[in-house]
């Protein structure tokens, strides 16, 4: 580990041992339950068996069933929530509240006057208990140079961290951005920031300077954390230089943080504070701060349909509850297991299921630093068979991507660890689910296609709460998690409660993990999440629930794109290209992509008067959408055309340009209500003259 070489070479640290594990990883594996893809034909509302939750059978011992409990957990939200929140999580002071909404005004609020700390319940009460036990196991860049981490040791750099921030200035409620590489001194510098009150923004390590300059500006943070470089892939990435962009460009910030990931020399300026220095001076005790239920915990900012990315709100003690009660019952995980999420920390899977959903329940976790064909397309399975893993939750992406290849790939490696495979991010198609479950997981593991997002804080919906061997169809995150009520909306705004029907899909019931608004805006939450459909929350997907009351997810309603399963606003890279002085106007849509899920198409209109040919403005906005926003927001395809389809009224209607993106001009549909319908011929045939 980087930071505790650190710390020794620096001669601070008491020398250590780096725990091995390998007794530890070789714990029997469970008998696998029977996957249900060949199971007859689930009927949705016959109930299926929970795993037993005490906290809630010790109490009322018929509820057995996941419908029962779901039910109940709607029901009695304080008693269900109430009794989990006590036995979860270790407080400082107890609550007396369970829920208090106000949803006229969109407050939600849970166990309002308990006290607790998050780094205490991640690290400290695991530590006493276990000190031994792995807390991460981090999978780095070369493959076969992982890197072991106990309870114990977490604590120890966490406190070291925690003291350097709290006595560099950095107090309660500060945002601290971090901008570092999936890592242990990434989790160390999240969870110090948790103990002294410090309100962290993690920002993607593969986002521009600018993208990371307009974060720090919203968040008003003083405090960057990051790395001299990045290694993915093989290739180096150059971190610290872009921060020294970013922080150039930013008057909030007084101190830069740089942690060693390779050791390379880089720039070291006035605000720049080697962290590996002080931290190896600092003590390995720091005493937590006392945080109220609802006090912020962190931002992660993500994408909108309008407007810059927002910065979404968690509060600390909802959404730790959340996370690791999700982390427990929709991946029935167990004590022993090794939890492998591959999700980057720049995200709310990384947030949720690398770090604090396994960290709360003193689970071992991998942190992947790598990329899934680095270096070869085995990587993944080479992970699993070398770490033991036994659930291993990735996105469809990088499944679509990886079975392009021999099946060899897989084969080669023993995976008989694996108990659960997950995914997230966009829908799971069919043959990717195949691929994964029949071909991965020899079709002895659950495979759990899990749909939330950044403002659910945790799963929402997932094939098997708790319910070992229930029905698990293809393709489809199918049931409720507890205390989620799953509302299809019609476009009258009312809810359809019929099956068998498309809707917009809302929740209609709150939860504790729920975002508790937008950083700096409140009104921006309540528009985008509360007002659409009053009395619920939106999510902004659509979705289908069958014949059978199970969830299908359509896909987005509004002008968010998914990209590799990143979240991109098409306005986003629109404000980009506007940026270059020979672009007039642009509309940027999402087309289905075979491995991205989604690809980016830019239609644009020059202006009448450019020095430049298209080749070279074309290669001009690919630099600039990269350095707005990020590499995976880069257009895959650029048309230029002579005009836009509108309205009447200006409105650039973007349904008939995601058809013609999406290579079927024949379904374009009535088109009389333009402007000028001509300009879809021209842009019908500029289209079809594509290479
Ligand atoms: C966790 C995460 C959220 C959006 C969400 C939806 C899409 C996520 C999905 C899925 C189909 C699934 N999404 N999981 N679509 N099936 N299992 O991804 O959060 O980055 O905020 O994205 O991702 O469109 O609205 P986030």
């Amino acid at each position: 580990r980087l930071l505790s070489k650190a710390l020794q070479q620096a001669g601070g640290g008491a020398p250590r041992r780096l725990y091995c594990t390998k007794g530890f990883f070789k714990s029997p594996h469970r008998a696998a339950t029977t996957s249900s893809a060949t199971s007859p034909k689930f009927d949705g509302t016959s109930d299926i068996t929970s795993t037993p939750i005490p906290e809630i059978t010790d109490a009322y011992p018929d509820l057995l069933t996941h419908r029962s409990i779901h039910q109940f957990s709607l029901e009695q939200p304080d008693e269900f929530w109430g009794r989990l929140a006590k036995s979860r999580l270790e407080w400082q002071e107890e609550f007396s509240t369970v829920t208090d909404h106000d949803f006229k005004n969109s407050h939600f609020r849970w166990f309002p006057e308990g006290k607790l700390n998050v780094s205490v319940n991640c690290v400290d009460r695991h530590a006493r208990r276990h000190p031994d036990r792995v807390a991460l196991i981090w999978e780095k860049d070369e493959p076969g140079q992982q890197e072991y981490v106990t309870y114990k040791q977490l604590q120890d750099d966490v406190c070291r961290v925690a003291n350097v921030l709290r006595d560099s200035g950095v107090k309660k409620g500060d945002r601290v951005a971090l901008y570092l590489p999936v890592s242990p001194l990434a989790v160390a510098s999240m969870l110090a920031c948790t103990r002294i009150g410090a309100i962290h923004s993690v920002v993607f390590a593969g986002f521009s300077a600018e993208a990371l300059a307009s974060r720090i500006k919203d968040a008003g943070a003083e405090t960057v954390i990051t790395a001299d470089q990045a290694v993915r892939g093989g290739k180096v990435i150059e971190l610290k230089k872009v921060v020294d962009e970013a922080v150039a460009k930013c008057s909030s910030i007084k101190r830069v943080f740089v942690g060693m990931r390779t050791g390379a020399k880089v720039n070291m300026g006035p605000k720049d504070i080697s962290l590996d220095e002080a931290a190896s001076r600092a003590s390995t005790q720091c005493s937590p701060s006392v945080q109220g239920a609802e006090d912020l915990l962190f931002l992660l900012y993500t994408s909108g349909s309008t407007g810059s990315p927002k910065g979404v709100v968690h509060s600390t003690a909802g959404y730790l509850l959340y996370a690791a009660v999700t982390h427990k019952h929709a991946f029935d995980y167990r004590d022993g297991d090794v939890f492998g999420c591959v999700a980057d920390i720049g995200w709310i899977t990384g947030h949720s299921y690398v770090v604090y959903g396994p960290l709360a329940n003193g689970a071992t976790t991998v942190l992947f630093e790598s990329t899934p064909t680095y270096p070869n397309p085995g990587r993944y399975w080479d992970t699993v068979s070398r770490l033991g893993i036994t659930h291993f939750y990735c996105a469809p992406t990088a499944l679509r991507l990886l079975l392009r290849y021999e099946d060899e790939w897989v084969q080669r490696y023993d995976r008989s660890s694996l108990r659960v495979l997950g995914s997230v991010g966009e829908p799971l198609n069919h043959e990717a689910w195949h691929w994964f479950n029949d071909l991965v997981g020899e079709k002895r593991c659950d495979l759990v296609d899990t749909w939330w997002q950044t403002e659910t804080g945790g799963i929402m919906l997932s094939p098997r709460p708790s319910s070992p061997g229930a029905p698990i169809l293809p393709g489809m995150p199918m049931r409720p998690m507890f205390g989620m009520r799953p509302v299809l909306c019609g476009t009258d705004g009312k809810e359809i409660p019929e099956n068998g029907v498309d809707g917009a899909l809302c929740v209609g019931s709150v939860w504790p993990g729920i975002a508790r608004t937008v950083y700096g805006d409140h009104k921006r939450y309540i528009d985008t999440y509360m007002a659409p459909y009053p009395g619920y929350y939106f999510s902004g997907d659509g979705a289908h629930r069958d014949k059978d009351g199970h969830y299908h997810i359509t896909g987005r309603m509004d002008d968010v794109i998914n990209v590799t399963g990143h979240r991109l606003g098409t306005a986003e890279v629109e404000d980009a290209i506007t940026e270059h002085e020979e672009v007039a106007e642009v509309a940027v849509v999402g087309y289905p992509h075979d491995v991205k899920g989604e690809g980016v198409f830019a239609f644009m209109v020059l202006k009448e008067e450019t020095h430049s040919t298209n080749e070279e403005i074309t290669a001009d906005l690919k630099k600039l959408v990269r350095s707005q926003i990020a590499g995976y927001a880069v257009p895959d395809v650029f048309l230029v055309c002579s005009g836009l389809p509108k309205t009447r009224s200006g409105k650039i209607m973007r349904r008939i340009l995601r058809k013609i993106a999406s290579g079927k001009p024949e379904e374009l549909g009535d088109i009389s209500t333009l402007a000028d319908p001509s300009v879809v011929e021209a842009i019908v045939n500029a289209h079809a003259a594509l290479p």
